[in-house]
C-alpha cells in the first residue's frame, strides 16, 4: 500500500487479463446503482458518500462534474444523477491526498513510469508544487512564490504571443470569464480548449447553417418528438441521463433510430434505476431501428436520405419539403438540390455499408414525421469531413422545416459539464468582435485582434519553440491531445508549464524547463471567502444557465478557487493598479456575474435571474424566432462534395471511443461492462471476418501501426488523407514513401460486432497512433474516429 493511500479503502487494482462476458443488451438498471454507490463507498466513505450524491444536481447542491446533459426542468427527482455522473463525484470527493510529502517520496521520474489510473487514483493535490530548472522532484511553494515565477516568465517574454492559456471543459462561468479576460489583458488570443478536439466541428457546421454554434432543442422538444436520431453517441455511458428523456419520448411514442458502428447497450435497451420497473423486468426497447454504419459514413446517410426526399416531393409535390420555410427562411436550397441529382447509390451503399432498403426506410420515416430532432456526439465531430457531415444532417432538418419548432430541432450532446459555458464566456482563439468591443468598453483595455492558436496549431507553435509559458486551467492536455509523443515533447520545449488541477495526471509529468502544479477547489467543494459562500454557475448543453454550489470540507487549506487562482496571478503580473479591479472580483462571483451581464448579450439581470429556480435559458434566435443571425440573414444549406472514409487494403480504419469505465482521460478501472470487456483496457474490437482475413485469432496480442501521408490537404477527396501536417513529430518514423508511421504495443484482440474494415480501441490509450496534422477541415479537430491502422503480431506477451 502506498504512503498516501489511507487503511480505510481499498487498494488500487492493477491491469489484468482480459475478460469477455457477455455483451450487455441494456443499460442502467440495478448493476449501475451498485457500481455507483459502490465507487463512492470505496472513495469517500459511506457518510460522505450520501451526504454528496444527496447534493448531485439539486438546486440548492452543485452541478454534476460529469456530461452536459441538462436537469429536466420543473420537478427534479430525489435522485438527479446516473452511475458514471457518481463516478465523477467520487473521483473528485475522494479521501485520498497527494500531499508534498508524496511528491518528496516519488520523484518526477518515478512518477512518469506510472499509469493514468494510478496517478489519479492518489487523491486530490493539496499544496501548490514547484519544479524548478533541473530539480528531480517537485518540491512546496507559497501562492505568492508560485506567482512570481510565472509574472517573471511573463517579463522574460518577447511578445504576449509566446504564452498559451488551455481550458477543460468542467471550468465554471465566471472562473472562464476572468481566466479569458486575463489572457487578452496581457495581450493574447491564445485560448486552445478542449472543444477544439471535441465539438467544434459541431459549432463550425452549425454557425455557417444557422448562425449560432449551439443546439436548438430543450429537454421538452425532446420529450415530444415522434422521431429520434442518435448518431455517433453512445449515450448509455456517457450521456446515461438522456436515457430518461429518451424512455420518456419514447412512451409519448417516439421513433428511435441509433446510426453506429456498434450496438451500444445504451442505445438499445434501457432500465430506469429511479422506477421500480427499471429496477425488474427487462427495461425499455428503446432503439427502434439501429443502423450499423461504417465509420464515417454518415454524410452519405444524409445525403442519400435527401436524395429519397426529393425524389418523394417530385412525386407528390408539396408533400415532403416544407417549401414555405426554404423560400422565407433558407438560402442554398438550389444549390444543394443540383448535388443531390448527381447522387450515386452504389456509393452511398459503399460508403454506409447500409442496405438500399435501410436507407429508404429511414427516409420514409424522416418524411413522413412532424417533429424529428437530431443528435449526435463524436461519431460525428471528429472526422476530417465532420463539418460536412453535420452540415449535411442539418440539411436534411431543413428541408423538412425542423428548426424553431416544438419538439424537433438539432441536438449536438455536449461533452463537458460547462464547455459550452466556456465558450460563451470567450474562451475561443477567434472570439468574435463584438464580445471584445463590449469586454473593452466595460474595463478599459485593449484586446488583441489576431486571432490565436487552437489547440491543434498550439501543440505546433510549441513544437516550434515559440511558446515560453503554457498555463492549464484543468484537462489533461498531453493525454487528451493527438499524437501523445508529439505533443509531450512540444510542451518540453516551453520555458514554463503550469497546471491548474485537482487531480494528479500525466500532464504535470510532462513539464516544461520548470513546472508548477497549481491546486484548486472542484464542484464539491464548499468555496467560502471572507465569510460568505460563493457560486459558481455553469451553461448546459441546452443553453440553461444555472447555478452550483460545493458543500464538502476542502481537501486542504491550501486550495484556492479558479477565480481567486486567476485574479492574484493577474495582480502579480499585471499590478495593483491595472484597468480591471482584479482583487475586487477575487472574492465575489456576484461581481463578476455583474461584469459579465453588461459584456455579454442575453445576461442581463444575471444575478438575479441565475438564483430563479431552474436558472435561465440563453437566447437562441432560431430555437425562439427562426431568426438567423448569418451574413444573409437566412438558414444556408451546407453545399460540400461528399466524401466518406475508404479502407486502404490490407488496412484497417480505427476509432478511438470512450470505455464505460473512465471519464476522458481518467481511468475509474479497467472494465467496460455495457460492451463486456473486462480486466484490461489495452484491446482492439474486430469484426471476426477480419480476425480471419488477417490470419489473427481472438486473444492475441498485436500490435496497432497507424500510417499517414500528411501529404496533399485539401486535394484529399473521399479519404482520410487530409489537412497537411507541420507535425512530422520525433516518433514519425518515416517508412521511406512519405508515410509516417506511429506505434503502440501489446493489444488484445476481442471478436465484436462492427462493420468489416473498423476497428474500435480506447482512448487515451490509443492517441500516440492519432497524427497532428490530421485533422477535420474547417475546424481543426483531430480525427480521433477514423485512423489508418495495420496490425502487427506483438512482441508483448499477455
Ligand atoms: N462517463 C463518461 N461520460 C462522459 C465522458 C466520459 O469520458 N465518460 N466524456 C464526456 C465528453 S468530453 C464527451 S465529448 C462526450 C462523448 O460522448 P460520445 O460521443 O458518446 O463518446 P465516444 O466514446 O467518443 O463515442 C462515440 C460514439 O460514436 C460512435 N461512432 C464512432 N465513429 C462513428 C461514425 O463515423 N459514425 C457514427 N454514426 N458513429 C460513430 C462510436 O461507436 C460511439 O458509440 O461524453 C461526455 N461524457
Ligand atoms: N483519441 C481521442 N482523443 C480525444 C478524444 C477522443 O474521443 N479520442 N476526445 C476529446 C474530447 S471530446 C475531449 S473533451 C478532450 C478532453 O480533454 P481534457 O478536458 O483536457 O481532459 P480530461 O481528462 O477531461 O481532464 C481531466 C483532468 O482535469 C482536472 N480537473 C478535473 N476537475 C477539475 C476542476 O474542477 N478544475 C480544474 N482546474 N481541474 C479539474 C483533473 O486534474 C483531471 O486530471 O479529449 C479529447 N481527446
Ligand atoms: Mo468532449
Amino acid at each position: 500500500m502506498s504512503p498516501s493511500q489511507p487503511r480505510d479503502e481499498t487498494p488500487i487494482t492493477e491491469p489484468d487479463d482480459v475478460h469477455i462476458g457477455h455483451v450487455k443488451h441494456y443499460a442502467a438498471g440495478v448493476p449501475a446503482v451498485a457500481v455507483a454507490l459502490a465507487r463512492g463507498v470505496e472513495q469517500m466513505g459511506a457518510l460522505r458518500t450520501a451526504r454528496t450524491l444527496t447534493k448531485l444536481n439539486q438546486r440548492d447542491g452543485f452541478d454534476c462534474p460529469g456530461c452536459a446533459w441538462p436537469e429536466t426542468p420543473g420537478h427534479r427527482k430525489h435522485a438527479e444523477f446516473c452511475e458514471n455522473g457518481a463516478k465523477a463525484v467520487a473521483e473528485e470527493a475522494t479521501r485520498r491526498r497527494v500531499t508534498p510529502e508524496f511528491f518528496a517520496t516519488h520523484s518526477v521520474a518515478d512518477l512518469r513510469e506510472k499509469s493514468g489510473y494510478w496517478l489519479s487514483q492518489q487523491g486530490r493535490l493539496t499544496h501548490p508544487m514547484y519544479l524548478a530548472p533541473g530539480d528531480t522532484h517537485y518540491r512546496p511553494v507559497t501562492w505568492d512564490e508560485a506567482n512570481r515565477v510565472i509574472a517573471d516568465e511573463f517579463a522574460a517574454m518577447s511578445s504576449p504571443d509566446e504564452a498559451v492559456f488551455y481550458t477543460s471543459g468542467r471550468t465554471s462561468n465566471e472562473a472562464a470569464f476572468v481566466y479569458q479576460l486575463f489572457a487578452r489583458s496581457v495581450g493574447t488570443n491564445n485560448l486552445p480548449d478542449c472543444s477544439n478536439m471535441c465539438h467544434e466541428s459541431s459549432g463550425a457546421a452549425l454557425g455557417a447553417s444557422i448562425g449560432i454554434g449551439k443546439g436548438s432543442v430543450t429537454v421538452p422538444d425532446l420529450e415530444s418528438a415522434d422521431l429520434i436520431l442518435i448518431a455517433g453517441q453512445n449515450p448509455g455511458t456517457n450521456h446515461p441521463r438522456m436515457l430518461s428523456t429518451l424512455e420518456k419520448a419514447k412512451h409519448n411514442g417516439a421513433r428511435i433510430v441509433a446510426i453506429n458502428p456498434l450496438p451500444e447497450a445504451g442505445l438499445m435497451r434501457f432500465k430506469d434505476p429511479q422506477k421500480v420497473g427499471g429496477v425488474v423486468g427487462h427495461g425499455v426497447k428503446l432503439t427502434d431501428d439501429f443502423l450499423q454504419i461504417r465509420l464515417g459514413g454518415d454524410m452519405a446517410l444524409f445525403r442519400g436520405v435527401a436524395r429519397l426526399l426529393l425524389d418523394a416531393e417530385r412525386a407528390a409535390p408539396g408533400t415532403v419539403f416544407d417549401q414555405e420555410f426554404l423560400d422565407g427562411s433558407c438560402a442554398g436550397v438550389d444549390e444543394y438540390l443540383r448535388l443531390l441529382e448527381d447522387v450515386d447509390f452504389d456509393d452511398i451503399v459503399a460508403a454506409t455499408g447500409l442496405t438500399h432498403e435501410a436507407i429508404a426506410d429511414l427516409a420514409h420515416a424522416i418524411a413522413s414525421s412532424e417533429r424529428i430532432v437530431l443528435c449526435w456526439a463524436m461519431g460525428l465531430t471528429q472526422h476530417h469531413h465532420a463539418v460536412a457531415t453535420i452540415g449535411e444532417g442539418t440539411n436534411v432538418l431543413l428541408l423538412r422545416g425542423m428548426i424553431g419548432k416544438p419538439g424537433a430541432g438539432l441536438c449536438p450532446v455536449r461533452g463537458h459539464s460547462n464547455v459550452q459555458g466556456d465558450r460563451t464566456m470567450g474562451i475561443f482563439e477567434k472570439m468574435p468582435e463584438f464580445f471584445l468591443a463590449a469586454q473593452d468598453a466595460e474595463f478599459g483595455i485593449v484586446s488583441p485582434r489576431e486571432h490565436g492558436y487552437d489547440t491543434v496549431a498550439a501543440i505546433g507553435a510549441m513544437a516550434r519553440g515559440d511558446v515560453r509559458l503554457f498555463v492549464a486551467m484543468g484537462g489533461n492536455f498531453v493525454a487528451a491531445a493527438p499524437d501523445t509523443d508529439v505533443t509531450r515533447a512540444a510542451l518540453r520545449r516551453c520555458a514554463l508549464t503550469v497546471q491548474i488541477s485537482t487531480k494528479l495526471n500525466e500532464s504535470h509529468l510532462a513539464t516544461g524547463g520548470a513546472a508548477l502544479i497549481l491546486p484548486t477547489l472542484g464542484r464539491t467543494d464548499k468555496d467560502v471567502v471572507g465569510g460568505v459562500a460563493q457560486q459558481v454557475s455553469v451553461e448546459d448543453s441546452m443553453s440553461v444557465v444555472h447555478l452550483s454550489r460545493g458543500s464538502l470540507p476542502p481537501a486542504s487549506k491550501e486550495l484556492h478557487s479558479e477565480v481567486a487562482i486567476v485574479c492574484d496571478l493577474a495582480t502579480a503580473v499585471l499590478g495593483a493598479d491595472h484597468a480591471v479591479p482584479w482583487q475586487e472580483l477575487r472574492g465575489d462571483n456576484d461581481a463578476i456575474r455583474d461584469r459579465i451581464s453588461r459584456v455579454i448579450p442575453g445576461f442581463e439581470d444575471f444575478n438575479i435571474r441565475v438564483r430563479m429556480s431552474d436558472g435561465f435559458v440563453l437566447p437562441h434566435p432560431p430555437r425562439d424566432l427562426r431568426e438567423f443571425a448569418t451574413p444573409n440573414e437566412r438558414a444556408n444549406f451546407a453545399v460540400n462534395p461528399l466524401e466518406w472514409v475508404d479502407v486502404p487494403e490490407g488496412r484497417l480504419i480505427l476509432q478511438t471511443l470512450r470505455s464505460h469505465d473512465q471519464y476522458n482521460t481518467t481511468i475509474y478501472g479497467h472494465d467496460d461492462r455495457y460492451r463486456g470487456i473486462k480486466g484490461n483496457r489495452r484491446v482492439i474490437m474486430l469484426n471476426a471476418a477480419d480476425i480471419q482475413a488477417f490470419g489473427l485469432r481472438a486473444g492475441q496480442r498485436v500490435d496497432i501501426v497507424s500510417e499517414w501521408t500528411g501529404a496533399g490537404s485539401e486535394a484529399s477527396g473521399p479519404n482520410v488523407t487530409g489537412a497537411g501536417s507541420e507535425a512530422s513529430g520525433p516518433n514519425a518514423t518515416g517508412a521511406g514513401s512519405g508515410i509516417e508511421e506511429r506505434r503502440v504495443e501489446g493489444f488484445e484482440i476481442v471478436e465484436y460486432s462492427t462493420p468489416r474494415g473498423n476497428a474500435a480501441a480506447y482512448y487515451p490509450e490509443t492517441n500516440p497512433l492519432v497524427p497532428l496534422g490530421s485533422v477535420a477541415k474547417g475546424s481543426n479537430t483531430p480525427v480521433s474516429k477514423a485512423v489508418v491502422v495495420r496490425l502487427e503480431p506483438s512482441t508483448i506477451e499477455g
